[in-house]
């Protein structure tokens, strides 16, 4: 029997600009734009195969080498919007082999702990949303097919393409504006660099698609940020990119991390995803860029207490030594980097 296969690889990407909210939960169209930063390839990364065969007969799925249910909502809107843009393709061209209707074998791996307490589901689904479109071999831009991984997890549009990555909210009810767009790739700023300080390995306590609703339906500072700080902010953001102005895109990164948590603080009851650690981080950075009299690093939380620092390559011994003095004394700390690199900081 003949099996046809495709391979992809996708990042993870870490928002700049937070996606916290949906105006349409079934297609996660969401109540503001966002902004992020793909991680390269070799780093954090899924990587998926898709097999399709006549012979087969059902469609499955092994994530990390277990067996596991393809049957959620979400996956199946994923599924069924690539299988029709293939019989699409088939009906315009009789020659090619109908894999519309044909299951398919997917096989999903992470490069890092599911349990590290890192976002895997944006990697997860732009991986296997591309796998299918290379296996399909549809023609869409990756623009088109990040909505189809849209609706797998809202932010895993924005892993469809490297570097610096826009998801422009959309205004359409049916989620055809709603999709992610370059906004430079990552040669555009090469010095850029991000480092990853795990707080906790636990899972986190309120999932991402319940907290942001919650947030939502009780926040009143949501609304003012969705309506008088985030579109400005948008803007602001891909202008600091384009110019490559580290202090500017630094303090929009910081300010939005700080917004995105104080809605979640101010949502009823409260939902708490940094901790004491993560608050000693946020100081330790403004302690940082207050020695060295320059925005030199950037810290940005997303659900849960890890924390993600931006800085240019430049200056990782200068924020690294700071970090390894602080942290040093903690239980599990480890570091690439060796005393002597750090000791003329300490
Ligand atoms: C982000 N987060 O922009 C924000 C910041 C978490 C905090 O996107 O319900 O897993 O699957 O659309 O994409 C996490 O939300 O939520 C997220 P769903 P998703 O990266």
């Amino acid at each position: 029997m003949t099996i046809f296969t495709a391979s992809t690889t996708a990042p993870v990407n870490i928002a700049t600009l937070k996606y916290w909210g949906k105006r349409d939960k079934t297609l996660n169209l969401p109540t503001n734009s966002s902004i992020s930063v793909t991680l390269a390839q070799n780093d954090l990364r899924t990587l998926t195969s898709a097999a399709t065969s006549e012979r087969f007969d059902e469609d499955q799925l092994w994530l990390n080498g277990k067996l596991e249910s393809l049957e959620s909502e979400r996956t199946q809107h994923c599924l069924q919007d690539l299988r029709d843009l293939r019989a699409k393709l088939e009906a315009q061209n009789p020659s090619l082999p109908s894999m519309s209707k044909w299951k398919l074998h997917i096989v999903s791996e992470n490069n890092f702990p599911t349990a590290a307490g890192l976002a895997s589901s944006a990697a997860g689904f732009a991986a296997l949303v591309v796998a299918i479109s290379k296996l399909y071999q549809l023609p869409e831009s990756a623009s088109e097919i990040s909505k189809i991984a849209r609706k797998g997890s809202g932010s895993a549009c924005r892993s469809l393409f490297g570097g610096y990555v826009a998801w422009e909210m959309g205004t359409a009810a049916d989620g055809s504006d709603s999709k992610a767009v370059e906004v430079a790739p990552q040669d555009h700023w090469p010095e850029m660099k991000a480092a990853i300080l795990v707080v906790s390995a636990a899972k986190k306590d309120t999932p991402s698609t319940s907290g942001m609703q919650h947030t939502v339906g009780t926040s009143d500072l949501f609304q003012e940020r969705i309506t008088n700080v985030v579109p400005k902010r948008f803007e602001e953001m891909k202008q600091a990119i384009w110019s490559r102005d580290f202090a500017q895109f630094a303090e929009l990164t910081m300010r939005d991390s700080n917004s995105f948590h104080a809605t979640c603080l101010d949502s009823y009851p409260p939902i708490f995803y940094m901790n004491d650690t993560s608050r000693q981080i946020v100081k330790l950075c403004h302690q940082i860029n207050a020695f060295f009299d320059e925005v030199v690093v950037a810290y940005t939380f997303d659900a849960g207490p890890n924390a993600v620092l931006y800085y240019l390559q430049e200056n990782e011994t200068k924020v690294m030594a700071f970090i390894h003095q602080v942290f040093q004394q903690n239980s599990g700390w480890d570091s690439k980097f060796s005393k002597q690199d750090l000791e003329v900081f300490s």
